[in-house]
């Protein structure tokens, strides 16, 4: 197994350029800066700004079992109008030079590029007689695969995606290497969309195989272990563009096998549901390669469970003959290894921590499972991979902090626990048949370790292989701590607080919490160099409550975070700004909240719910239409969250929070916190259109209002949901972002 863990939840501030076009329409809203500032000023900058005025369709009205909601923005859902298109470059047009005009922009800019500049390697991982590696000198806009003959010899460039485009919008998305290391088979996306091609490349060569392999998106890939073929899962050809920038419904995912060195038009339909349009389809060839393990999943949790006795279908020439081992949507099975027919698989079943069971695929039938490691009381197991031979190494999540632990795979029992600092394994590599593993350690306050341990030599000790150095920065004048505050309810919720040590705590302080809460994630400690020029710079506090919703304590806490109780997340969220408040860490008008994605609704849903406890909030690639989500690419997958507007209960409560429905115009002396809703053209996750709608309706109520702080978006080209942006798209987004902060809550940069 080989992870390397990208936070695709953590926007943690992520991304990009602008269109920068002159607008032509008449439409066009004039940039009118009353009495805005020049210089650098600890006053918050207060604009009149004159919005777009964008056409209103009040017409367009839904009927809702029996309730009617208009939906005046309906327009904005169609991205190829060039209505649509002037409101981007209208919108694009009052953004831009709000954000240019903050006095330290350069200042920020040129901050955030010095700090990123330092060498970012990945876990080192064995393929065939090889070992490969990535990583990024600094400002690489994508990381570079190495390939070397041993760990000692010299590494040789093997796959550089920065030379696929010139401006860094090509990125490899999943690859996997046959068993003997000698084909790699690699995803390559363009723009930041989920969409990819799959390339194979003869690794001794470097040279690629002619075959190009279309239409793939939420793919498994899995060779046989003959080295000849490769299970991916593809969409049907749909009609229209598929480049990333269409909203259309993903649907009817086949799993096909594709052999080496033929044309994909060759490829067979090896799984496929004909009856079960939405449902994705998982794959994973077995490692004693006997096997093929098929888990269709329907939303964003629980899958079923078939296998396929490959040794019997040998030629692979058509459907696969499929014996179902789970037949219920409800738990998580994730393969780990076999032995013979006996399968071990991490799941949740009657575990809301998980924990491991074995599944005699021969003799399948729940109550002959036998659990190797049972679940922990309070502790989350959240991976485990096979090594040397007879061992699993297992990650568990301990109040949000990783353990890592070594067991016998035959009777289960605790070999070693990996002593770990305080913060995540966000890395690993290592396999069963190989007798050493790689792992990856991240902090607030640590760029990243690089551990090895060689199962060779006892006692096992991990030796450091790699320590990552920033320049200019000191840990040892910052502080990380962990404490517990009471949510609305009474409900613990963990926060991480980090900041410069000996900050003065009487409220002056700018506060940015984090959050996303959603769909069993956890939120574990890493890294970030915005995060720390808004410590050095700012004297800034960086709060990341563990909020409900997320898997920092398993199923549990993703329960009581979902569906009928979504509101509980948004109360935490909020009772973490209380608390920083109450502590004097800082004071509301000081306090940003950020989040992405699902992070992005958080935000948005607390900006309406408690406007007045904020003064900055970034709402980045935001669901925020929570009525209409599941009708656009994969948003139908979110139900298992969100429940959906299909259903009259569902719909009574999406209705309370959705961030579109429930914007007011301000007044009574409270204003919206100064607002950033940042999408992109690209974005095939969380469709653009939530974020266009959301400020067209934000600026319409705004308008003629009390308010005066910024209300904005940023609307990114060649971009999309955030994996694979280019290092020079983050730097400018994150640039942005921190000037916005900077200008509206007029926040001194300490150089
Ligand atoms: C998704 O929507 C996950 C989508 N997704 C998949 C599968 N593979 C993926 C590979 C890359 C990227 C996304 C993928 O479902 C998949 C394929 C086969 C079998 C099973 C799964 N997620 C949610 C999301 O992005 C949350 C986490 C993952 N959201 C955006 C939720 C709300 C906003």
């Amino acid at each position: 197994m080989q992870i390397e863990v990208i936070k695709c939840h953590n926007y943690g501030l992520e991304s990009s350029d602008t269109l920068g076009h002159c607008l032509a329409t008449s439409c066009i809203a004039a940039f009118l800066l009353l009495c805005a500032r020049a210089s650098t000023s600890t006053t918050p900058k207060k604009m009149v700004f004159e919005y777009p005025d964008v056409r209103r369709d009040e017409s367009v009205v839904d009927d809702y079992h029996g309730t009617k909601i208009i939906d005046p923005y309906r327009w904005l859902e169609d991205p190829d109008s060039n209505e649509t298109k002037e409101f981007i470059e209208a919108e694009n047009k009052i953004t831009r030079p709000y954000l240019d005009a903050c006095p330290v922009k350069q200042d920020i800019n040129q901050r955030l590029t010095e700090l990123w500049n330092y060498p970012k390697y990945s876990c080192p991982f064995r393929r065939g007689n090889r070992y490969f590696f990535f990583k990024n000198t600094g400002l690489q806009n994508q990381n570079v695969l190495y390939v070397q003959d041993s760990l000692e010899g010299e590494p040789r460039v093997f796959l550089d995606p920065n030379t696929l485009s010139e401006d860094g919008t090509i990125a490899l998305s999943g690859s996997r290497f046959t068993e003997d290391g000698n084909t790699f088979a690699y995803g390559l996306s363009a723009s930041g969309s989920d969409w990819i091609t799959i390339h194979l490349k003869d690794v001794a060569t470097g040279e690629d195989y002619p075959e190009v392999l279309e239409k793939v998106k939420f793919a498994s890939m899995s060779w046989t272990k003959d080295n000849k073929g490769l299970f991916y899962s593809r969409y049907p050809d749909q009609t229209g563009k598929t480049d990333g920038s269409e909203t259309e419904v993903n649907r009817d995912q086949k799993l096909c096998y594709h052999r080496l060195n033929t044309p994909q038009s060759d490829d067979v339909i090896v799984v496929e549901f004909p009856e079960e349009p939405l449902w994705r389809i998982g794959a994973e060839v077995t490692d004693c390669g006997k096997y093929l393990i098929v888990s269709p999943v329907k939303d964003c949790r629980d899958n079923l469970l078939f296998y396929a006795d490959l040794s019997k279908q040998p030629e692979i020439n058509g459907k696969l003959h499929l014996t179902q081992i789970v037949h219920k949507f409800e738990a998580d099975y994730e393969y780990v290894t076999n032995e013979g027919s006996v399968c071990i698989f991490r799941t949740n079943k009657n575990s809301p921590n998980y924990r491991l069971v074995k599944i005699d695929l021969h003799n399948p039938a729940e109550e002959n499972w036998q659990t190797l490691i049972p679940e922990h009381p309070s502790d989350v197991l959240d991976w485990a991979s096979a090594v040397d031979n007879d061992k699993l190494v297992i990650h568990y999540v301990r109040d949000v902090k990783s353990v890592l632990q070594l067991h016998n795979m035959k009777s289960g029992e605790l070999l070693q626990t990996f002593e770990l600092d305080v913060g995540s394994v966000v890395g690993f590599s290592g396999k069963k048949e190989q007798s050493e593993i790689f792992y990856h350690f991240m902090s607030f306050l640590s760029p990243g370790v690089i551990y090895h341990v060689d199962f060779k030599k006892q006692p096992y000790k991990p030796t450091v292989f790699r320590e990552v150095k920033v320049k200019g920065f000191d840990a040892s004048q910052y502080e990380a701590k962990q404490i517990f505050y009471s949510s609305k309810d009474g409900t613990k919720v963990p926060m991480f607080i980090v900041s410069k040590k000996g900050l003065s705590r009487d409220g002056s302080n700018p506060a940015l919490i984090y959050g996303y809460g959603g769909f069993n994630i956890n939120i574990q400690p890493s890294f970030s160099v915005t995060r720390l020029v808004f410590m050095q710079h700012f004297n800034g506090v960086v709060a990341i409550p563990n909020i409900r919703g997320g898997g920092e304590y398993g199923e549990r806490w993703h329960n009581a975070g979902r569906l009928l109780n979504k509101q509980n997340v948004f109360d935490d969220f909020q009772a973490a700004a209380e608390y920083l408040i109450a502590e004097h860490y800082t004071r509301a008008s000081l306090v940003t909240i950020q989040g992405g994605s699902n992070g992005g609704l958080l935000v948005a849903a607390c900006i309406n719910q408690r406007p007045d406890l904020y003064g900055a909030a970034i709402v980045q690639v935001g669901v925020l239409d929570m009525l209409r989500f599941q009708k656009f690419t994969i948003g139908h997958a979110w139900v298992s969250d969100y429940g959906s507007s299909d259903n009259k209960t569902q719909f009574d409560y999406l209705l309370k929070y959705s961030p579109l429905h429930n914007i007011h115009k301000p007044e009574n002396g409270t204003e919206y916190p100064a607002t950033l809703i940042l999408t992109a053209d690209h974005d095939d996750r969380v469709v653009p259109l939530h974020s266009l709608k959301f400020i067209a309706a934000l600026q319409h109520a705004a308008r003629g209002s009390a308010q005066r702080r910024p209300l904005l978006a940023r609307i990114d080209n060649k971009a999309g949901h955030g994996g694979g942006k280019p290092t020079a798209k983050i730097i400018d987004e994150h640039t942005d972002i921190l000037c916005f902060m900077s200008q509206s809550l007029g926040l001194k940069f300490i150089k």
